[in-house]
């Protein structure tokens, strides 16, 4: 396995950051212990499902306790350890456990299975996996089982909330807090997933100046302050709600999280009633389905300033719905984990917060929108999105040749999104480039799933495009061509193979379709644009016959 240093920012780049005030050389375990030293009292968690209310002074000492059990354990600075919690107090409390540490978490999500688990646990050399016992009707125990096998050199398997099984139970760490330095603010905090467009998800490594800063800046621009209620209802592992302005928003202002168990509106708006829940952040799908619900609903939402929505994109007839809807004032986010977060501002005009995804948090946000020889557009014309600034990575954890072609020479990282800079610097989001699906904000790497699909005996090339879907925006269609001779096969086997495969559910193709042979360019490869248009302009088609699916 390669050791390349991980990519940073240059000298004279980090000097003009820190001098602007960005970078601030805090950590995070340091701005819980501050936090919690300022207003030990004031509640910091809500855990609805586990009925529990954890203060600021609370959730400092179990994070200490935590750590110490986790290094008593072996754990140490620099350790990659994959945290696959669902919302829960103790996704908060393991997190800052690991950042007192100096430990780096690994953000799954508990969709993610044995395939895409098995990859970060081997792939980060994990000193240790946690999870919890059950989620959602499935047993993390059993997955955790298969992965070990797999990668023998995984080291603990640590289970919260229920029989630990074979593996140890958080609750069973030791917990006499222990003396330690900690981090430094340059150094990593952990790596998030890249929604990505390769055969397997690549890590970002983000550190602690970083990412602070584009909390803290995030904070300002959504007015998070220390009566604000944060609702997490997207998978809190995951960046957007993590961190735009997300839980470690709400905790960097001394704020409360609720923690929502389902995204639903029968679990959510209860708890925005309950709770008095000022700001939250969900994926177009949940905004429309919540725009829908209110109207219907006898629940309170009053109190619910601000919906943040984002992670795909939010059409403009759905954006205008929100504010009548739901009586608060929409914000729209396009963001990424590698780092770059647009915001339209609380008090832009309507049409500017309705049809645009936003502009850049920070004032040394650089942006560049190209043609394909990295050429720039005229102002107002569509083409790729490069970036590079304070919180933006620099290269991805362990992937030089990756990282040759994902960054510029000069380190503008390459989106992958096509947009348009209006006049007044909002850019609108109006295509991709990168050869993947974005399923109602869940992102799928073609090239992952085709690999998948390949595998089977009887397939014998596949390609993996997106069609439009009413609800989603996107939905995935495979396209198969089965081997000569291969016997009879039915869309619904090979979906029932792949996730035999154990890949998370949304990566299951939404359908497979058979064909003889794909569309070709004018040199002779595969053609994807207009596998892409067959799919768009075939949406509303049923399949026909055995080969439908
Ligand atoms: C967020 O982060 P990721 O890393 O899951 O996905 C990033 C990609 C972007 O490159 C873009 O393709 C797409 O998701 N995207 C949007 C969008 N927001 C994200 N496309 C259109 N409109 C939007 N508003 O998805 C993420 C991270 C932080 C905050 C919000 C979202």
């Amino acid at each position: 396995m390669s050791r390349t240093p991980t990519p940073s920012w240059p000298a004279d780049h980090a000097e003009r950051y820190r001098a602007a005030g960005w970078w601030r050389g805090e950590t995070f375990g340091q701005m819980l212990r501050e936090r919690a030293a300022a207003h030990p009292d004031r509640v910091a968690l809500v855990d609805p499902a586990a009925g529990s209310r954890w203060t600021y002074a609370e959730l400092d000492e179990r994070a200490d306790r935590m750590a110490a059990g986790f290094a008593a354990r072996g754990i140490a600075p620099g350790d990659r350890v994959v945290v696959q919690l669902p919302n829960i107090a103790e996704f908060f409390e393991v997190v800052f456990a690991l950042f007192r540490i100096g430990a780096l978490p690994v953000f799954a999500l508990p969709a993610h299975r044995e395939s895409e688990i098995t990859y970060f646990c081997a792939f980060t050399e994990a000193a240790a996996y946690v999870i919890p016992a059950e989620h959602g009707g499935y047993d993390y125990r059993e997955l955790a089982a298969k992965v070990r096998a797999e990668v023998p050199g995984l080291g603990a398997v640590f289970v919260t909330g229920g029989d630990p099984g074979p593996f140890e139970a958080l609750a069973d760490l030791p917990r006499d807090p222990v003396p330690l330095p900690g981090p430094a603010p340059h150094d990593l905090a952990f790596l998030q997933l890249s929604g990505g467009s390769t055969g397997v998800p690549k890590l970002i490594p983000r550190t602690h100046d970083d990412y602070l800063y584009s909390v803290r800046a995030s904070n300002e621009l959504c007015g998070v302050d220390e009566h604000s209620v944060y609702l997490c209802v997207l998978p809190a592992a995951h960046n957007f709600p993590l961190s735009s302005p997300g839980t470690l928003g709400a905790l960097y202002a001394g704020a409360r999280v609720v923690l929502c168990p389902q995204p639903s509106p029968d679990v959510a708006f209860p708890l925005i009633e309950q709770e008095g829940v000022t700001l939250t952040g969900v994926v177009p799908p949940l905004a429309l389905v919540w725009t829908e619900a209110a109207a219907a609903s006898t629940y309170d939402l009053s109190s619910l300033d601000v919906l943040l929505v984002g992670g795909a994109k939010f059409s403009e007839e759905a954006a205008r719905r929100v504010r009548p809807a739901l009586g608060c004032t929409l914000q729209q986010v396009f963001g990424m984990a590698e780092g770059l977060v647009n915001y339209t501002r609380l008090d832009d005009p309507a049409e500017t917060i309705v049809t645009t995804q936003g502009r850049p948090i920070s004032p040394d946000d650089e942006i560049r929108v190209v043609d394909d020889e990295d050429h720039d557009v005229p102002p107002g014309t569509p083409g790729h999105l490069l970036t590079r600034g304070p919180y933006t990575i620099r290269g991805y954890w362990r992937a030089p040749e990756h990282n040759a072609t994902a960054f510029t020479a000069d380190g503008f990282y390459r989106t992958g999104d096509i947009v348009r800079l209006t006049a007044t610097g909002h850019l609108v989001v109006e295509g991709r480039a990168k050869d993947q699906i974005n399923r109602g904000g869940e992102k799928i790497a073609a090239e992952e799933v085709e690999n998948h699909l390949l595998a089977h005996p009887a397939v014998h090339d596949a390609n993996l495009v997106a069609e439009a879907d009413p609800y989603l925006g996107e939905r995935t269609r495979a396209y198969v061509i089965l081997r000569a001779g291969a016997g009879p096969l039915k869309p619904a086997a090979l979906k029932a193979f792949i996730r035999g495969r154990g890949l998370a559910a949304y990566k299951v193709p939404d359908r497979v379709e058979f064909v003889e042979q794909f569309p070709q360019t004018a040199i002779g490869k595969i053609s994807k644009k207009d596998l892409r248009a067959a799919a768009v302009r075939t949406a509303q088609e049923p399949v026909a016959g055995p080969a439908g699916g």
